[in-house]
């Protein structure tokens, strides 16, 4: 009598749906030691301190900061995970948002290295966009890229290398420009995604677009 009692619990605990949604992302897959956070360093000078900021506006919610995934965000998401991926990074990732309190995570891990994207659509009136960045990337993880899509082109691609892509600690800027734009329509579907192998990070926060 009592082994079936235990046991009874134990499928409970299981199938729990509760536990299943409260999955936490890590930057490590698992077993892996997380490096330590460095002392937090000046961000990189920014255009805004040069007067030209007036010119970059930021798309909708590109500070992330109207919500998760389906609870407010401007953003639609996809992960291959039972994790969610716009969050407050200071508890994972030892440091604050660039901007507010949200950012979006590409990569990770939940369970298994994570592939995710962000996408909504855009009024672009250049083809111009940047945004801040941190990144993680742990020592032999190769092959994990973060790709722009226009329409479902890709029309910016990078691998997450080690070291030149661990800024772990500063935030960094990413500027795409002079991407060419086909006429008829200045609304594009935007995406950033990322595809894993064996995982790395990529935190995005501020999403800007020139405005001519
Ligand atoms: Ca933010």
């Amino acid at each position: 009598m009592r082994w079936r009692l235990v046991l009874g619990i134990a499928v409970l605990v299981s199938l729990d749906p509760a536990a299943i949604s409260a999955a936490q992302p890590s930057l490590c897959p698992p077993g892996e030691r997380r490096l330590s956070a460095p002392n937090l360093r000046d961000a990189p000078a920014d255009t805004a301190a040069t007067g030209e900021r007036h010119s970059w506006i930021l798309v909708g919610d590109g500070s992330f900061e109207q919500g998760d995934c389906g609870a407010g965000s401007a953003w639609t998401c996809t992960t291959n995970t039972t994790c969610s991926w716009i969050l407050d990074p200071l508890h994972i990732w030892g440091y604050p948002a660039y901007d507010g309190v949200m950012a979006a995570w590409l990569g990770g891990f939940c369970g298994t290295p994570n592939s995710n994207s962000f996408c909504q659509d855009v009024f672009l009136e250049s083809a111009q966009l940047r945004w801040r960045w941190m990144g993680y990337v742990a020592e032999g993880h190769a092959s994990n890229f973060v790709y722009v899509k226009f329409n479902g082109d890709i029309i910016w691609a990078k691998e997450m290398t080690w070291p030149e892509d661990h800024t772990y600690g500063t935030w960094e800027v990413m500027t795409i420009e002079g991407v060419y734009l086909p006429e008829g329509t200045n609304t594009y579907e935007v995406c950033f995604e990322f595809e894993a192998t064996n995982g790395a990070n990529m935190l995005i926060d501020y999403v800007e677009m020139w405005r001519p």
